[in-house]
């Protein structure tokens, strides 16, 4: 039996080498960065022992990290080597995390499962929760670590992840570092009570309060979290009593807000200095030897160091690389006719059923997407009865969890495809969007990805009043590294979706409200087989002497806009741009060689709306031959009021086509 707290000498001198270790790297890379050789640093110091004792409980390859940016010793102690933390210290192109791509201490390893790290705060909670679900799903043994300051805490994603992972039971550790601060936000000022009490209402999470300067202490909370996650019994909260022995990081100077009082007693209890001393009076190590021992560490820190300044930096000709991936060759296929006419959302519903059928990765949550109502417009109805409510279930009221969950679902291989129930609410998931659907994979340097589809209901006309109607295409397509697709009809949307779920990327799909049974866009539905790739726009209308370009529920109003002044056929071209981005250009382009007229018709609001960068494309290649101005018709720039006659005086009409038609042609 082991003499040491249940540890053996090796295993205890192993925790301590570790520990010097780390000191020594943080030490190291300051100095690195005095010497002006890199830019910034976030330091471990004062967090050893307990990232050390939550790192022993895990099984390295098997288990999943979603580690902050203070783990560094957790870090090393699941694997990761010290010149793989000076290559991201460094920045270099061999830099495992990112590839020089982000701040160092954004950790992200393949082979050891630490998924990718981004700078928010938070936005990791729900990813763990997702990944957590997804290895539960797949009922490996597999179990996932998560981390994060005290500060942390305040953030709305952290009371989500625990309100979802102790409501699935799922297989995950939260670990909070309370340092005390956040940069120099004191806790006092934080948190509304203890943040053990703060999550006390949660059936199924353990909560353990530990010092964590204590090796022992919290390796025992680590201990007992990670049998009970592995038996399948749910969460558990481990807050530890940390102290932060460096300045928040490199940019900031702590001596402004704490008091020389307070940085003393902190250096009392230093993790490595508590360490020493155990090893020394347990006759673990004499202190020549322990000297002994730290200087050696030094000593290879810094060859490691050396070693890691000698690599290359990453090729400036790479900096666009993996924004997407290079494997999205799908093509279209044949169009095999399996009904005569469908509405738009049982296209969408249909496409949903096949993906299900065809890829067994495969999942689809989402607010009250499950049977019997299956999904406020339906569009996902029969499917939980079919698939079981392992595979389509209802989601939390919270559209951040949904996305978050999402991503650490996709990571692991599962194929999420989420309905945001109104478009209107996918504010509350726009960090998750912002900052990790669409970064995921470029700042991972391609290591990390999250492909995912998220439904989106979009657009008014219905009297939906202020937060029923918005339109968000403006918004998405200004975000590199999403695909962003608006069908108008129900085939287009059957095929887009399909490929939609196929893609290697995340992708936005808008389904316009109105559209969902409008006479005008059923149409025949194709088969199983049919995809639809992505950027190729559609000619619904030839014509000669104006190209209109537009998509979702403006390509019907386009035609309506011809039909109701009877404007001569052939003089107006509609181009359907089904997808936004990818965006065709090269259709618009031709089109307007031919016509010499450019009018952009969407839904959206006008100023820095789609159209703005669609305008200034046609403006910047097309100025040859364009013979009038580029015009643009879009929503007035208000909230889309409830009041049909409001309503109505905002959003863009037939009769405001048909005026913008004949104002140009007239030009
Ligand atoms: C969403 C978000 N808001 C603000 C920041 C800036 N920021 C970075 S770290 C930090 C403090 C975090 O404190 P805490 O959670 O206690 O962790 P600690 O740094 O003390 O370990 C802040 C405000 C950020 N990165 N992300
Ligand atoms: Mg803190």
């Amino acid at each position: 039996m082991s003499r040491f707290n249940g540890f053996t000498k090796k295993q205890i001198l192993d925790v301590y080498k570790n520990m010097i270790l780390s000191r020594s790297l943080d030490n190291k890379m300051l100095t690195l960065l005095k010497q002006s050789k890199s830019f910034f640093h976030m330091g471990c110091s004062g967090h050893e022992a307990a990232q050390l004792a939550a790192s022993t409980v895990f099984k390295p390859g098997e288990d999943w990290f979603f580690p902050y940016y203070r783990d560094l010793a957790f870090c090393i102690g699941i694997g990761m080597t010290a010149k793989e933390h000076m290559l991201g210290s460094l920045a270099r192109a061999e830099d495992p995390s990112s590839g020089g791509r982000q701040l160092p201490h954004h950790y992200g390893l393949k082979k050891l499962k630490i998924v990718s790290q981004s700078s928010s705060t938070g936005t990791q909670f729900l990813q763990a929760v997702g990944c957590a679900l997804a290895r539960k799903l797949e009922k490996t043994k597999e179990i996932v670590y998560v981390s994060a300051g005290e500060g942390t805490t305040s953030q709305g994603d952290f009371h989500e992840a625990l309100n979802w992972a102790s409501r699935a039971k799922a297989p995950i550790i939260f670990h909070i570092q309370d340092n005390e601060y956040a940069i120099s936000t004191h806790k006092s000022e934080q948190t509304g009570g203890s943040i053990s009490a703060l999550a006390s209402g949660y059936e199924n999470l353990y909560k353990y309060d530990v010092d964590g300067t204590d090796y022992f202490e919290t390796n025992l909370a680590f201990r007992q979290a990670s049998q009970r996650a592995r038996k399948g019994r749910g969460p558990s909260l481990i807050v530890t009593n940390v102290v932060r022995l460096l300045p928040h990081s490199s940019s900031d100077d702590h001596r402004k807000y704490r008091s020389n009082k307070d940085l003393e007693e902190d250096k009392k209890r230093d993790p490595v200095v508590i360490m020493e001393e155990y090893c020394i009076n347990n006759s673990i190590i004499t202190q020549k030897k322990s000297d002994n021992l730290q200087k050696d560490i030094h000593k290879l820190v810094d060859i490691d160091a050396e070693w890691a300044e000698l690599q290359e930096h990453p090729d400036p000709g790479s900096a666009l690389n993996h924004v997407y991936s290079n494997e999205n060759n799908l093509i279209e296929t044949k169009k095999n006719i399996i009904d005569d006419n469908v509405v738009m959302v049982d296209a969408i519903n249909h496409a949903l059923k096949e993906e299900m059928i065809r890829n067994e990765k495969m999942i689809i949550f989402g607010q009250d997407i499950a049977d019997p109502k299956g999904g406020v417009f339906t569009a996902t109805k029969g499917l939980s009865k079919h698939f079981g409510a392992q595979r389509v279930f209802n989601s939390p009221l919270a559209e951040s969890s949904i996305i978050g969950t999402a991503i650490g679902m996709a990571v692991t291989g599962i194929k999420p495809v989420v309905e945001i129930q109104f478009a209107d609410y996918i504010w509350t998931a726009m960090m998750q969007i912002r900052n990790e659907v669409v970064t995921l994979r470029y700042r991972s340097n391609n290591a990390w990805s999250c492909p995912m589809v998220i439904r989106a209901p979009v657009g008014g006309y219905i009297h939906g009043g202020l937060c029923h109607s918005q339109s968000i295409d403006g918004f998405f397509i200004h975000l590199p590294g999403i695909y962003v697709v608006y069908p108008s009809n129900a085939s287009d949307a059957k095929g887009l979706l399909k490929t939609a779920c196929r893609i290697n990327d995340p992708v936005i799909f808008m389904e316009h409200k109105s559209l969902y049974r409008q006479g005008h866009a059923s149409s025949e539905e194709p088969d199983k087989n049919y995809l639809l790739p992505f950027g190729k726009a559609k000619i619904v209308q030839k014509g000669d002497s104006l190209s209109i370009i537009t998509w979702g529920a403006m390509v019907q109003k386009s035609i309506d806009a011809l039909k109701s002044n009877e404007i001569e056929n052939g003089l107006v071209e509609i181009i359907d741009l089904r997808t936004l981005n990818p965006l065709d250009f090269s259709t618009i382009k031709k089109s307007i060689k031919k016509t010499g007229k450019a009018l952009i018709v969407h839904e959206d609001n006008l100023t820095s709306g789609p159209g703005a960068e669609i305008s200034a494309l046609v403006a910047e290649h097309c100025f040859e031959n364009l013979d009038g101005p580029v015009k643009r018709v879009g929503a007035k720039d208000a909230p889309i009021p409830y009041n049909p006659f409001l309503e109505e005086e905002i959003l863009p009409h037939v009769d405001d086509i048909a005026f913008s038609i004949i104002e140009l042609l007239e030009y």
